[in-house]
Order: C-alpha cells, then structure tokens, then sequence
C-alpha cells in the first residue's frame, strides 16, 4: 500500500441519554475520525480519544498532535506492505496508542479491501456474530438504573455492565440483583477504588457477578494481583492493560482473570491480537470493550471480537444505543438472540456516510 493522503477529522457527536463514569458525566462524544488513501482505494479508522483525560491520557488535542507531527508524517508517501507492520513502524513514538490504533485500522481497513476480505477475515476471526452486552452509567436514581436496564434486556441485550463508584455500589448491585436475580451482571468502577475498599469489593462477592473491572488505579498491575487473591468475583482489567507486555505481566501475576480487550486502547488491532493470543495460550478468556465508538470504530471492534477467545459478551453494543444517526451505513443492529453481525463485506464492511461526517466535523486537515 503507497500511502497517499489522509484526512483527520475531529468528530463531536451527541449522545441520546448521557453516559456517566466514576470519572465523568458526558452528553457528547469526541474523537478523531482518519481516511487514509492508498492504490484508488479509502480506509477508515478511529481514534475514540475524548476531550480529556480522565479515561485515558490521550485526548483529541493530543492525538491530533501526536498524528499530525509524528505519525502521519512517518506514514505519507510511503509503502506499507501490511497494517501489522505499524507497531513497529511507530514505535520510536512512546505511548500515545489511541493515536497510532486509528491509523493503524485505516491501514487494516485498506489491506483487507485489497485483499477482498473482511477486516474479521483478514485477523483471522472465527465468529458471524457477536455476542452484545450493554454498559450502563451511573444514574440519578436506582430505579432509573433498574428502568434503563429492563430497557436493554427487553431489547434482547446478553449481559448487563453497571458503573459503579464508593457511594454508587453495593446498594445500587444488589437492588439490580434483587430485581433480575439471573441476568449476567458486572461491574466496572473505572479506578474509583484502592486496596482500602477491599472490604466493600469482597461483599460484592455475594451477588454472583461475571467479573468486577479495573476496581484499582488506572496504571496498577500489583494491587490487583492482591486484590484477586482475596475476591471470589473475577477481577477484569481494563485501563492497566495498556500493551502486550502489560498484559504478560498481568497474566504472570494473577492481576486479574478475565482482559477487557480495546484495540485503541493498546494501540491497535495488532496488539489486541496479541493479547488475545497470550490471553488464550494462558486460558484467560476476553471480552471486546468499547469507548463509545462510531460506527468507524465499531465495525473495526466487531472484527477483532470475531476471534476465538473473545468468548465473554462484550460492550459492543447496536449504534441505536448512543447515537440516533451513526456515520456509517448500515448502522448496528441487534438480533432478536442479542448478538451483532460481524460485516462481512470487503474490509470495514461499513459504508462511511460522507454527509453525516461533515455534519458532526469541528476541524479538519488533509496531509
Ligand atoms: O462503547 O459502549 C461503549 C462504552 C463502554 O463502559 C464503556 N466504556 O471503562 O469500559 C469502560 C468505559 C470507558 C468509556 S467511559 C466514557
Ligand atoms: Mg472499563
């Protein structure tokens, strides 16, 4: 592939409901929308990077930096023989992955179109459909929380994920508990914890959740091995797990027993791959997290979740779950059995409405 030309597109999109963490309420999403042309052909990527940075360290200003002066200019003009070859390509860059993940799936997007695959194809993915769970944010009330999730579940959604935070937790999972006694249930506390609360975390214990994620720092490896030892609930790492080499670390100390895996947020597809093979060689099972992506990045999420070992429900949920317009067509849909089609068609297997992206644009750049 010649790279030619890219464009970066900082995207806002509105949310239908606001989406609250232990970290942040939000009523909009940002990110960085990339094409990337090569050989008469688009790809597309997504770097779902937010205005700050309170999930990740990445924001939209640094990412649009960091691809503007770094990246991109690594990439134009040059001949990549495949999207795989990026990590190294990039690596004198420290960090950043949200960065690197959106141009890297550009890149995976255009070799599986030249190779007339699907993106899932290309990565070796074995699953036509996905199993879809939904993550729900912390609401003003419990009975708001219980109302939104019979929403979900009667839509057909698998499994239920709350956000959880010290004064939102154990009463809000055990109203949900009583409620749906049998629902596949987890929590995810985004960090708001430490080792002091293991007390609280253990009394989780008792309402038979699939897993509690990323309970510790964000950058945490160790508390978390300690933390797993005195749990019955599966620990699930999210933030921590921030390339493979934290991954092999998080796999040799028992930090957790179960990885959210987000392309983006270990700087792309190759390194998800990886990670789901060293998950899978260790018998740790992985599930496909989700940063509120468009239907750029979720298209490139179903992708990777078609991987064998990505046998947990993920939050890759329908398009209709955020957004009442999604820029690609056709949107997500969930199945009557709760699961999503992975696209077959060449690539994304999405059709990036052009119009639409215009629409929800705050800036753009062609290098
Ligand atoms: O894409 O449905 C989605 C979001 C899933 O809960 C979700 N993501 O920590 O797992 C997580 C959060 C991070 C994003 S919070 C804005
Ligand atoms: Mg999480």
């Amino acid at each position: 592939m010649k790279i030619e030309r890219i464009e970066q597109y900082v995207v806002q999109m509105q949310l239908k409901h606001h989406f609250e963490t232990s970290f942040a309420r939000e009523h909009t999403v940002d990110k960085i929308i990339l094409a990337v042309y090569a050989d008469g052909l688009t790809g597309w990527g997504e770097s779902p990077v937010d205005s700050h940075p309170y999930y990740s360290p990445d924001t939209v200003e640094t990412c649009w930096h960091i691809q503007r002066d770094y990246l991109i200019p690594l990439l134009l003009g040059r001949e990549v023989a495949h999207a795989a070859d990026l990590p190294a390509l990039f690596a004198r860059v420290r960090g950043h992955p949200m960065a690197k993940a959106g141009l890297e799936a550009a890149l995976w997007d255009l070799e599986a179109q030249q190779a007339g695959l699907s993106l899932a194809a290309l990565l070796g993915g074995t699953r036509k459909r996905i199993e879809s769970g939904v993550s729900i944010g912390i609401q003003d009330s419990v009975e708001e929380l219980l109302e939104q999730i019979e929403g979900y579940l009667a839509e057909g959604y698998r499994r239920i994920k709350i956000k959880i935070k010290p004064g939102w937790d154990a009463d809000a999972v055990r109203a949900v508990r009583e409620r749906f006694p049998n629902v596949p249930l987890m929590a995810d506390a985004n960090s708001a914890y430490t080792l002091d609360h293991a007390p609280m975390l253990r009394s989780l214990d008792e309402f038979n959740l699939l897993m509690i994620e990323q309970p510790l720092a964000y950058d945490d490896i160790l508390d978390h091995a300690a933390l797993q030892r005195q749990l019955k609930t599966p620990v699930c790492l999210d933030e921590s797990i921030t390339t493979p080499g934290r991954a092999r670390e998080a796999l040799h100390l028992g930090s957790c027993r179960v990885i959210n895996i987000k392309p983006a947020r270990v700087g792309g597809m190759t390194n998800a791959r990886q990670i789901h093979d060293l998950c899978q060689q260790a018998g740790v099972p992985v599930w496909c997290g989700g940063l509120l992506e468009s239907g750029v990045g979720r298209a490139a999420n179903a992708a990777v979740a078609s991987l064998p070992n990505f046998t947990l429900p993920g939050d890759i949920s329908a398009s209709d779950r955020y957004w009442h317009e999604d820029i690609v067509e056709p949107p997500f849909t969930l199945n009557p059995d709760g699961t999503l089609d992975v696209p077959r068609g060449p690539g994304l297997g999405v059709e990036v409405r052009r119009d639409r992206l215009e629409k929800v644009t705050l800036r753009k750049a062609v290098y």
